[in-house]
């Protein structure tokens, strides 16, 4: 549905951008800094984390460039392993001093910071020490790393996020580590409780230690919709939505498990351990916002008892076709959508689906909403005269921006825009061969070269936008 009256974006509105810290920063091993799990992991068929988009030395100049775009917000995440070269104990001063300057810098070029606690980085002593997320005793270690950090930033940083994309880490296992003897969805449920408790100190504490901010979760979702009408395969995007979706956000939002999966979780063996008192800190953990990461939505069909199991196998090459779909038989089994064009890495284009999405979480939390990340990866080329025509990105952007318009006007208390990228930096499966930026960073896989930033034509569209507070879109 469209409004004949014109809707406008709030008046402060976050017009951001986001970035993380292991596919951004680099010196992934200067000045103190240790190694997280992810530098470890990375896929080692294009560039590592070692120099990224080399934000560490650069990012005054990156600022300016925020400047210059007329960004009023900022979201980026702070690295764990930076901050505490152990997981614990010690404080690296380096470290923390980076993040302060950054976010002085921040707040002198009027941006306001918005910082995520955890994007994917455990420290690899951490996982040596005791298996990482899989024990509880992480949940201790979360919670000193999140005190550092309010003591550290708490009077200049008034916007958190405690985890990103929890529920990802779900479907791309490559971003943790896990035990070869003890099945893998048994210590996917059991992480994801322990990871839920961590999330719940966190808001505890910074309401103890900043009362004046506002702190929730980024978490990546999709709408799932059925592939037909048949009654069985809506009752299949029921359950992907539950599995994928409300698994997470219900416990983050209400402190429940839902009875569906509670009931698949004990039958299948791979409940996670609840101690006394788990539940009750979940409940009195209620984040002040839902952070969405938002690129696709996805179609899913009724999946027989007689199939087999199977993992989802993601395109980290960038030819269309390599997707392979997950089946959880019983549950729900993926499928393509025929009416939607697709990426290179074939992510379906699906501006509607955020307009669904954002509605769905509205009427189920009615809690404000700040899109976290939504963007589109693709081969950029920069031309002779060096510059970038990305107007495939333009224009995902800008249909995008449209249906968040729509959802304001449906009555979504939507604050905020992150789009994915504001620079060109490190994709988590596809190197500098996929790109999302608003700048371009002159290097491939391959190749440093210069570094140097060159602005995109989106750099331009963006910060026309911005201007206009979105009303030119
Ligand atoms: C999200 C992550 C980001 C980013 C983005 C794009 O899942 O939070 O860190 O990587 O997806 O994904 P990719 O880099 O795989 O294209």
């Amino acid at each position: 549905m469209e409004y004949k009256t014109a809707v406008s974006f709030p008046k402060d509105f976050f017009w951001s951008a986001a970035t993380a810290a292991y596919q951004y920063e680099g010196a992934y091993v200067e000045d103190g800094k240790t190694l997280s799990v992810v530098d470890k992991n990375i896929n080692p068929h294009y560039a590592d984390t070692s120099v990224a988009s080399d934000h560490y030395h650069h990012f005054k100049e990156d600022i300016a460039l925020m400047k210059e775009l007329g960004m009023t917000a900022y979201r980026f995440s702070i690295s764990w392993p930076r901050v505490l070269p152990n997981g614990r104990g010690k404080v690296n001063k380096k470290g923390i001093d980076f993040y302060k300057d950054l976010v002085s810098e921040l707040r002198k070029n009027g941006i306001e910071p918005l910082a995520t606690i955890y994007h994917f980085d455990l420290p690899a002593s951490l996982q040596d020490a005791y298996g990482g997320w899989s024990s509880r005793q992480i949940i201790d270690d979360f919670a000193y790393y999140c005190k550092i950090l309010f003591e550290h930033l708490g009077d200049q940083v008034k916007y958190w996020f405690t985890i990103n994309e929890q529920s990802n880490m779900f479907l791309l296992p490559y971003l943790m580590e896990f035990d070869a003897d003890t099945p893998l969805e048994k210590q996917k449920y059991e992480m994801n409780h322990i990871m839920t408790l961590a999330h719940a100190k966190a808001i505890t504490l910074c309401r103890e230690m900043i009362p004046d901010a506002k702190i929730g979760p980024a978490i990546g979702l999709s709408p799932n919709y059925p592939k037909t009408c048949h009654p069985e395969d809506i009752q299949a995007a029921r359950n992907a939505n539950d599995f994928r979706s409300y698994l997470f956000t219900d416990l983050y939002v209400h402190g429940i498990y839902r009875l569906n999966i509670w009931r698949y979780m004990k039958e299948n063996g791979v409940a996670p351990t609840i101690e006394k008192g788990d539940m009750e800190l979940l409940q009195s953990a209620k984040p002040d916002f839902l952070g969405i990461n938002y690129y696709q939505s996805r179609v899913v069909k009724y999946a027989p008892d007689t199939m087999k199991n199977k993992e989802m196998k993601i395109n980290a090459n960038g030819k269309k076709g390599e997707t392979e779909f997950e089946i959880i038989p019983g549950i729900y089994q993926g499928s393509t959508n025929p009416y939607l064009e697709k990426t290179d890495w074939d992510w379906e284009i699906d501006p509607i689906g955020l307009r669904t999405l954002l509605n769905e979480l509205n009427d189920r939390y009615h809690l404000p909403i700040i899109i976290t990340e939504n963007g589109m990866g693709a081969v950029d080329e920069l031309t002779a005269d060096e510059k970038v025509h990305d107007d495939y990105r333009i224009d995902y952007l800008r249909k995008h921006l449209e249906q968040c318009r729509l959802a304001i006007g449906d009555g979504v208390q939507l604050f905020g825009y992150c789009p994915w990228s504001f620079m060109d930096l490190l994709s988590t499966t596809s190197g500098f061969r996929k790109r999302y930026g608003f700048v371009y960073v002159n290097r491939t896989d391959e190749d440093l070269k210069d570094l140097r930033r060159i602005k995109k034509d989106s750099f331009y569209w963006y910060q026309k936008v911005i201007e206009t507070n979105g009303k030119q879109l």
